[in-house]
């Protein structure tokens, strides 16, 4: 077993067999000028200190053996998986589907779909395109999970209080052991983090963990 300092309290996970590191969304489309995010009208820098911190969890977990699975949320070309209400929802000039400075906005395969190139998925790595906000809904994430006999997992990615939040809720209803990294998720809005962070560790743990990533790292290498 491994152990980890955390809150509410210490989390512990059998190894790095069993454990998925989760980066959610980190795509040009919510962290680059002219995507999604800016055309929500939210400022991409916020994002941006996140970057190196997941890149080192990545290159760390890579390296230790742990199962790795990025996430992208995205439509498909005819839009055919996109509620009309989230087609709508914002009243953007140019919204979801529309052509954007970065390409189709939120359609999968267009540029600004991507997952950032310093953070960019190995060849052998699994990559959940996801049509809502939770990662489990209407994808195989769970069946890949189950299938690798993964139990417990690790939340980085953006933003907090939306896709990261809404995956990790859905995680825990299906039983999963969920962390969250702190320092290696982000939102555009820095209080709706702070309470996202406080709502998953208050009563317990009612949603999951959360550990900086320099805990994560010093109570691994005392384990390994
Ligand atoms: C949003 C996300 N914020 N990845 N998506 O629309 O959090």
């Amino acid at each position: 077993m491994f152990y980890l300092p955390a809150r509410p309290y210490q989390y512990t996970f059998p190894g790095p067999q069993r454990t998925a590191l989760i980066v959610i969304d980190m795509q040009r489309d919510f962290l680059e000028h002219g995507g999604f995010g800016t055309l929500l009208g939210n400022s991409v820098e916020l994002l941006h200190p996140i970057i190196p911190v997941i890149k080192r969890l990545l290159v760390y977990c890579r390296q230790n053996g742990f199962t790795i699975i990025h996430t992208q949320e995205g439509h498909k070309t005819d839009l055919s998986d996109c509620p009309h209400s989230k087609r709508i929802r914002g009243r953007l000039a140019i919204g979801i589907g529309d052509q954007g400075p970065l390409g189709r906005i939120l359609v999968l395969g267009e540029p600004g779909n991507a997952i950032i190139q310093q953070l960019r998925p190995l060849p052998d790595e699994l990559v959940i395109a996801k049509p809502g906000k939770g990662a489990f809904y209407q994808t195989s994430l769970h069946e890949n999970l189950q299938q690798r006999g993964i139990t417990h997992l690790i939340f980085a990615g953006v933003t907090t209080e939306v896709c990261v939040a809404s995956t990790m809720r859905e995680a825990n209803d299906r039983g999963y052991e969920c962390l969250l990294i702190e320092d290696a998720t982000e939102s555009y809005f820095p209080t709706f983090k702070e309470a996202t962070v406080e709502m998953i560790v208050a009563q317990g743990g009612i949603i999951g963990w959360v550990t900086q990533s320099q805990s994560f790292f010093s109570g691994m290498s005392c384990c390994l």
